[in-house]
């Protein structure tokens, strides 16, 4: 578990999820309904599906499953969201992606904190949606400037988290003692307020200009809004969710069902009407209600190419323009229907995936590969293509491990209560966004293309003549 009598970075990833999963649970009692409700699930869908139990073994493991959650947070500053880059860099979560949600009428903009190698993403793939408030958005400049004042008074981490954070970062890591305080000082950055650090006016007037503004300026922390856990079927989940007592969104998000998953299918249920508590500036407080924290469930597909991705961006375009979701979900039914259909073009086998270049794959000898392995290997020739026709080896597709905008708003703006907000005209602004993190998050095509071209080397590599292994993989 440490490297150098440090914890290892996954280890603290995984406690720190454990560790947001119990106090989640505690908060919202219904999300610990939804674990339970999606661990019986998976176990049956392996149950009846023994090709699927092998073929997410072949990529990111059977076992990270069951603890496999992401969450989300929006913060209100720069300086915040820098600091939580270092933050998660502690527990091996780094930026990857760029996500607009102005142009869904959200004013804020994303990025995803994961884990980026294979070996990480299965030790724990822990990822945390994170938002940043694009506060030039606020029209009135009396309300900007005092939401800015409020932001700027605010300390979000506690003085023991940015202590063990600049001693991560100066030592390299953190000894166990250490490690546990960490979590346990972190965690106090995600928890829920139930007393709001503004006035009812303030807040009112910060919930009329968008209600996502006064979720991010009206409290002590960026509260985790949801925790999500991955199921293999969704659409059984779905289903299920009314017997247990919980009303999911009508339409699931993302592509169709399929007989391939690809890229990530989501669906959460409403966040809770809570009760908070505004100051009255006497000492006393003012009763109030504020909808934040939500729950959702997902269910990840193979990883598409640019080519790939272009293509679902496109026949999502047209099934959303020909049936436009409602928001009250009244033509749930007809849109799936629609989005079935409209997606019936796009291909749902793994080989013409794959010879179409229209997703990712992880390739790995067979048996009778590694039988050819042992017995000394050969001069390969012919190249990957030839290595699987030959039956030596297997392609399985890699999990996609990021996010959706169009989804992504999806979520969003079911979970901001009934009636769209004011419509925003903004454009993307990535360079303001990676100056406000202080770093450019990486980009998820790379990342899995990487992971492509390794596996293939690998297998070339492994197949080459006993005598010729020693050199590196290439
Ligand atoms: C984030 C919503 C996006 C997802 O899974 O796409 C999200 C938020 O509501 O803060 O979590
Ligand atoms: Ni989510």
């Amino acid at each position: 578990m440490s490297q150098n009598g440090f914890t290892a970075t996954s280890n603290l990833r995984a406690r720190f999820c454990a560790a947001m999963s119990r106090m989640y649970r505690n908060e919202v009692p219904a999300y610990g309904t939804l674990i339970e409700l999606v661990n019986g699930i998976n176990a049956a869908a392996l149950e009846s599906d023994p090709a699927l139990a092998g073929e997410l073994d072949a990529t990111d493991g059977v076992d990270r499953i069951s603890e496999e959650r992401h969450g989300a947070i929006r913060v209100g500053t720069a300086e915040e969201l820098a600091t939580m880059r270092r933050i998660f860099a502690v527990m091996g979560m780094h930026p990857v992606g760029y996500y607009d949600l102005t142009a869904a009428g959200i004013p804020v903009h994303s990025t995803a904190f994961r884990p980026l190698d294979p070996a990480a993403l299965a030790a724990n793939p822990f990822r945390v949606f994170t938002s940043l408030l694009r506060i030039d958005l606020i029209d009135d400049p009396d309300l900007r400037a005092e939401a800015e004042a409020i932001l700027a008074r605010r300390r979000i981490f506690t003085d023991d988290a940015l202590r063990l954070m600049e001693q991560a970062e100066r030592e390299g890591g953190l000894g166990e003692e250490d490690a546990a305080a960490f979590i346990a000082a972190v965690l106090e950055t995600f928890r829920w307020h139930p007393r709001a650090c503004v006035d009812r006016d303030t807040y009112d007037r910060l919930h009329d200009a968008h209600r996502l503004i006064a979720d991010v300026v009206s409290f002590r922390g960026p509260h985790i809004n949801h925790l999500t856990p991955r199921t293999l079927d969704i659409d059984a989940a779905q289903a299920a969710m009314p017997g247990h007592g919980i009303t999911p969104k009508a339409v699931v998000e993302g592509p169709p069902k399929r007989r391939c998953p690809i890229l990530l299918r989501q669906t959460s249920f409403k966040a809770l009407e809570e009760p908070v508590g505004f100051p009255d500036g006497k000492g006393g407080v003012v009763k109030g209600h504020h909808t934040a924290r939500f729950g959702e469930i997902e269910q990840r597909g193979a990883a598409l190419t640019p080519q790939g991705r272009a293509r679902y961006d496109e026949l999502l375009a047209a099934a959303r323009a020909g049936v436009p979701p409602a928001a009250d979900g009244s033509n749930a039914q007809a849109y799936m229907d629609h989005l079935g259909h409209t997606f019936a073009d796009f291909p749902d086998d793994h080989a013409t995936l794959r010879a179409r270049g229209l997703a990712y794959f992880h390739y790995s000898l067979t048996g009778a590969g590694e039988t050819a392995a042992a017995a000394g290997g050969f001069e390969v020739e012919g190249g990957i293509d030839d290595l699987i026709e030959r039956g030596l080896v297997r392609f399985d597709p890699i999990v996609y491990e990021d996010f959706l905008p169009v989804s992504a708003a999806g979520i969003f703006q079911s979970n901001l209560g009934d009636g769209a907000g004011p419509t925003i005209a903004a454009d993307a602004n990535r360079a303001a966004f990676e100056a406000a993190l202080g770093a450019a998050p990486a980009d998820e095509f790379a990342l899995y293309a990487e992971r492509e071209a390794a596996s293939i080397r690998t297998c070339l590599y492994r197949l080459r003549p006993a005598g010729r292994r020693s050199a590196p993989a290439g």
